[in-house]
């Protein structure tokens, strides 16, 4: 499609103004279909930026290698540039949308000679549903047309429900990287220097401008950009929740259903936990979404949730048959791998992945890799942020409402992160408010997904959401607590603190994980229904130790470890809150939650 055949006039003019700042070569309007994702392809494995993998292992399958400048979300590049900076908050980057836009368009002019510019026309949701979201993405990159296409709903059909007057967000997007006459990219995957990359957001025009980067949450816009920083402020003004949360659908072996959403930071374990195959007899656990729900309340006062997007964009390594053979499943077709090692048979290869690698490997740099199991020091063969992007409903163990524009009841919500010591297995709140405080205060060992904040040590990150709240923190506090004191609480989720990744003195995990947290999701399933399963505490419900079955690998002891209560732990965690974490917003964190801070050190001095 032409830009002569978009029927909307402003979205028309858009990308008018757009082609004439950014001077691409030529301009092509997406229609979503299978022959434009194979030509990107073409595209690309002749440029020598993709590979393509064996057919008889990984039909329909490719392999890209992106810049070490290049390999996660920038968060110190990373901007809310709302008109004040008090509404982006103290744990956003601000720049005057003025000055931002001037300097960005400083940028965009010109950036994409030599290259086509493609318009994505994309639904976040079901294409037509009340709920869905549409955005209009314009890019440069073939690669963000492909990962577009699975991760959203893209095409001739989204033009078609916007009509001649729909509303839309307008999302910029250049690599950064226009080619002079007669050059190519020859196998060198384009983008822009860190210090020109720029991932930008106008909450108040809710327009999304990126610059410079191709990979994951810095390029796909619906995801990060629209599906939570955006959204999350729509969200705000329109009473209801856009969260970075799993959700899954969870059955006993009574056959009665439950819906569970979970917040935990990037790399934390949503995936795994939304595909998770029980090791409790009976139990079922099926996957709605892996990493944003969108929640709405539903005439009854229940709050209902929808997954935004289409596919998959997961962490490989640590993803093998033991951990998430869903996983394994989805991604055995169809798949774009980005920073994986390729094998000599171009099959995929990553650390635990549940093998030795197969002979000498080409790592995620192009290098040559021979793996050392001596050499503790050896560098992985694939990045720890290398991922895959596989459609949805590629997963086996899909569920047959996870596409419903209704959405699904939600019974509990989930909160945790990577926490070595202290915080215990699981944790019911006792209220709402407590609950909220729970969410306000997760805190995680930093991972490999963002590219500038330290791995290792822990980090806040309230509700999962710290890089991806597109307004002040403490008043997405208040919203939180908001939506507590507009509803009837008994219909509202129960709210829960789970940690998978305690640690012992040896540094080893404790709790074996993945299918294992099955046991963990029954408890909180038979506590959704009031069951006598738990014991109170000053920090809150915790499980009766005989109430969560015991995985072999956990002796009785470590049980009991990881269910008490470690009281000089949490006196460390509570002044810790209070000296630094709380004070950071300043009068916009809401009295409530101080109120909560007190009452629980208040129980623990007891
Ligand atoms: P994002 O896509 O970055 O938002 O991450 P995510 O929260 O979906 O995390 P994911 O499920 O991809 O897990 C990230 C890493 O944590 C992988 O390397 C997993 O193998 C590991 N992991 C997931 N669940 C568990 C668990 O229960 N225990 C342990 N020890 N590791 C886990
Ligand atoms: C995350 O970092 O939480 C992700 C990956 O889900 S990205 O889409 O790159 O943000
Ligand atoms: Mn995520």
């Amino acid at each position: 499609m032409k830009v002569k055949d978009i029927k909307h006039p402003k979205l028309k003019k858009w990308v008018e103004e757009a082609v004439g700042l950014m001077a691409p070569d030529s301009v092509e309007v997406c229609d979503g279909s299978k022959g434009e994702y194979d030509k990107m392809m073409k595209i690309m494995v002749n440029a020598g930026l993709a590979t393509s993998l064996n057919p008889k292992k990984l039909p329909g399958c490719v392999l890209f290698r992106s810049d070490p400048s290049d390999v996660a979300r920038v968060e110190n590049r990373t901007y809310i540039s709302s008109e004040k900076q008090s509404d982006a908050g103290p744990t956003n980057n601000w720049i005057d949308p003025k000055e931002l836009k001037q300097t960005m368009n400083g940028l965009y002019k010109n950036c994409m000679k030599g290259r086509t510019m493609y318009v994505i026309p994309f639904s976040m949701g079901p294409v037509g549903s009340d709920i869905a979201k549409i955005g209009v993405e314009i890019t440069d990159s073939p690669y963000v047309v492909a990962n577009m296409h699975i991760m959203t709903r893209v095409g001739k059909k989204v033009l078609g429900v916007l009509g001649k007057d729909g509303f839309f967000v307008p999302c910029y997007h250049s690599i950064g990287k226009p080619l002079e006459q007669n050059e190519s990219d020859r196998g060198k995957w384009p983008c822009a220097p860190l210090e020109k990359k720029y991932i930008s957001h106008f909450p108040e025009t809710r327009e999304i401008w990126s610059y410079g980067s191709g990979y994951g949450g810095n390029a796909l816009l619906g995801k990060k950009c629209l599906a939570l920083r955006i959204a999350s402020v729509l969200a705000r003004d329109e009473g209801w929740l856009a969260e970075h949360m799993l959700i899954l659908k969870i059955t006993n072996p009574e056959g009665k259903v439950k819906y569970i959403t979970g917040a935990f930071p990037s790399q934390c374990g949503k995936t795994n936990l939304a595909m998770l195959v029980p090791k409790l007899p009976g139990w079922k656990v099926e996957t709605v979404g892996d990493d944003i729900a969108w929640m709405k309340f539903g005439k009854d006062g229940r709050l209902y949730a929808i997954n935004p997007e289409a596919g998959f964009f997961g962490v490989a390594p640590g993803t093998n048959m033991e951990s998430n053979p869903n996983a394994m499943l989805s991604i055995s077709k169809n798949t774009i791998y980005t920073n994986v090692a390729l094998t000599q048979e171009r099959d995929v290869w990553w650390e635990q992945i549940g093998y030795d690698a197969p002979g000498p490997l080409v790592d995620w740099t192009g290098q040559n890799w021979v793996q050392d199991k001596n050499n503790k020091e050896q560098k992985p063969a694939a990045h720890p942020n290398s991922r895959f992007t596989c459609p949805a409903k590629q997963c086996p163990v899909i569920a047959k409402e996870w596409e419903d524009p209704k959405g699904v009841p939600i019974s509990a919500f989930l909160f945790g992160g990577r926490r070595p010591k202290t915080i215990p297995l699981v944790n019911q709140a006792k209220s709402w408010v407590h609950g909220v405080f729970m969410g306000s205060i997760v805190g995680s060992e930093v991972t490999a997904a963002a590219l500038d904040v330290k791995a290792g040590t822990i980090r806040r990150d309230p509700f999962a959401m710290l890089p991806f709240c597109g307004y002040h923190m403490g008043d997405y506090f208040k919203h939180w607590l908001d939506i507590g004191k507009k509803s009837d609480e008994s219909k509202l989720p129960k709210i829960f603190f789970v940690n998978w990744f305690r640690k012992n003195d040896a540094g080893k995990f404790i709790w074996p994980g993945y299918g294992d947290n099955s046991r963990v999701l029954a408890w909180i399933f038979d506590r959704c229904d009031g069951a006598d399963n738990f014991v109170e505490t000053p920090i809150g419900n915790l499980p009766k130790p005989e109430s969560i079955v015991r995985p072999d690998s956990v002796s009785a002891e470590d049980l009991k470890g990881i269910l008490a209560v470690d009281i000089e732990g949490w006196k460390k965690e509570i002044a810790d809150v209070r000296q630094n974490h709380y004070p950071q917003f300043g009068d916009k964190l809401p009295q409530e939650l101080y109120a909560e801070l007190d009452a629980i050190e208040k129980r623990l001095n007891a």
